[in-house]
């Protein structure tokens, strides 16, 4: 079912310093940035590695208020792992398959997400405590 792993989100108190602590570290680099009211984030994507139907990334992401699910995450939890998105073919499918299994699914329908794709999330109650994001990355034109 899964061709890669998209992306690891990190949940931030503050994208740029955050953006600057993993350029610096790493020598990753900023491929895209967004604001996603939808999901209540401002996101950017470091590129990592490219991989089957689109790259891997680390998706910095900072909360557009404290009534969000980061916002509420980090006021929990603090800084730190907030999800991890595996990349598939097609996320309806995906959908389908992990409903027959008793998962359950936080989006019914995909979501616009990061550089064009499409995401849903599933519950992690029930992924072994883990905020599990599918992206079926934008098709190539
Ligand atoms: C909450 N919980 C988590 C968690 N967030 N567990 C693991 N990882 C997380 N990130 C646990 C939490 O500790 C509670 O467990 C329980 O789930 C219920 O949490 P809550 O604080 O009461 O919050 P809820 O129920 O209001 O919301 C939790 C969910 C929500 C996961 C349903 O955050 C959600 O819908 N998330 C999906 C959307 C999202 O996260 N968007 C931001 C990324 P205890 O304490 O009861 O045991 S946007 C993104 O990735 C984009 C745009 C992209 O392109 O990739
Ligand atoms: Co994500």
């Amino acid at each position: 079912m899964f061709l890669r792993i998209d992306h690891v989100g990190i949940a931030c108190h503050d994208l740029e310093k955050t953006i600057a602590l993993y350029e610096s570290t790493f020598g990753v680099t900023v491929v895209a940035r967004e604001v996603n009211e939808e999901q209540g984030v401002r996101e950017a994507m470091l590129h990592v590695a490219d991989g089957e139907g689109g790259g891997s990334y680390i998706q910095l992401i900072e909360p557009l208020g404290p009534d969000t699910p980061v916002g509420k995450f980090l006021a929990k939890r603090g800084e730190g792992l907030h999800h991890v998105a595996y990349g598939v073919s097609d996320v309806r499918g995906a959908l389908t398959e992990i409903a027959a299994t008793g998962v359950r699914l936080i989006d019914k329908n995909p979501r616009h997400g990061s550089m064009g794709s499409s995401i849903a999330f599933l519950h992690p109650k029930d992924v072994g405590g883990v905020l599990t994001e599918l992206v079926q990355a934008r098709q190539a034109e």
